[in-house]
């Protein structure tokens, strides 16, 4: 397993760095990513995602170019925040190129196929977040962190902590923050671009959902969003980001599932905030895969009314 130090070694030596962010890209990647950048301005960087970024982090962290192409140019691919190979969006790409230039994955989650693949992979399970990661990199790197990193580190950790309240807060995650907010990051900006959304559609959505949600017998709250739904609310399945987390905090909740209706069936998304349910396991059981936390998996509606209430 890599060390943060090694990590930077790789950085240093590098000219050409492509910094390779999961679909759907999440705060905690896209503040790794911007820190890692803005830390090595002599390098030429190249941030790419298959997905857009939303607007409402470059509202946060200012301006930053996302290409949508992975150049084979680079010397060095870093993979961030991300375990597996078919979730960074460019499996194939990856798989061809990891056979003679350097790949380097730096994550918090539990181990996926990129462990196989990668020539370094810095992986710490109880590191709060990718950027929490990034930035003991940027210390190997004897780099000063600036208050535009400091912004985009605290960013990630914000959002994988939800705002410091979640069980993967530890005292080095409150050190860092502090830290942080020394340096400048500007934790009020933070809060208020990626607090409460103000969006009339998103909130329309979140307000037919919540308001069928049902717990089942394992405590698991389940959450339909069917096409009827988005149609009626005009709102589209990125307005349903946070609502996850949102559906943890109803009292006795062991876990979430949001069912989503697709063209392929319902989509189901699993998520755990407690140390004992492990929503992988069941996710398997369901046909999908993943991590203890976060599992996913695809079901026909007859999976989806027959079995989920009685998982
Ligand atoms: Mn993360």
């Amino acid at each position: 397993m890599s060390t943060a130090k090694s990590i930077a070694g790789s950085l240093r030596t590098a000219h050409s760095i492509a910094l390779i962010l999961h679909q759907n890209p999440d705060g905690d990647v896209i503040g790794s990513a911007l820190a890692l950048e803005r830390s090595l301005p002599s390098k030429k960087i190249r941030i790419v995602c298959v997905n857009p970024v939303a607007d409402v982090f470059t509202e946060a962290l200012g301006p930053f170019a996302v290409e949508s192409t992975l150049l084979q140019s680079a010397n060095l691919f870093v993979v961030l925040d991300c375990p597996d190979l078919k979730r960074t969006g460019f499996a194939t790409h990856l798989t061809k190129l990891a056979k003679n230039k350097k790949l380097i994955v730096i994550d918090h989650h539990q181990k996926g196929d990129l462990a196989i693949l990668a020539n370094e992979y810095h992986h710490d399970l109880t590191a709060s977040s990718t950027c929490e990661m990034v930035a003991s990199v940027i210390d190997e790197l004897r780099l000063p962190i600036n208050s535009s990193v400091a912004t985009a580190l605290l960013l990630g950790i914000h959002t994988d902590t939800g705002g410091f309240q979640y069980p993967n807060t530890t005292s080095e995650t409150l050190k860092l923050a502090a830290r942080l907010v020394r340096q400048g990051a500007d934790y009020q900006r933070i809060r208020q671009t990626l607090g409460p959304q103000r969006d009339l559609k998103k909130m329309r959505l979140w307000g037919e959902v919540l308001g069928s949600v049902s717990i089942n017998s394992l405590g698991i709250a389940v959450a339909r969003v069917s096409k009827a739904t988005l149609a009626k609310t005009s709102a589209t399945e990125s307005d349903l980001a946070g609502l996850a987390k949102y559906l943890c905090s109803i009292e006795g909740t062991k876990a979430t599932l949001v069912l989503v209706e697709t063209d392929a069936g319902w989509r189901g998304s699993l998520r755990t905030q407690s140390r004992t349910f492990n929503v992988g396991r069941l996710a398997k059981l369901l046909g999908g895969s993943g991590g203890r936390k976060v599992a996913g998996f695809l079901a026909t509606e007859e999976l989806v009314s027959d079995k989920i209430d009685s998982v």
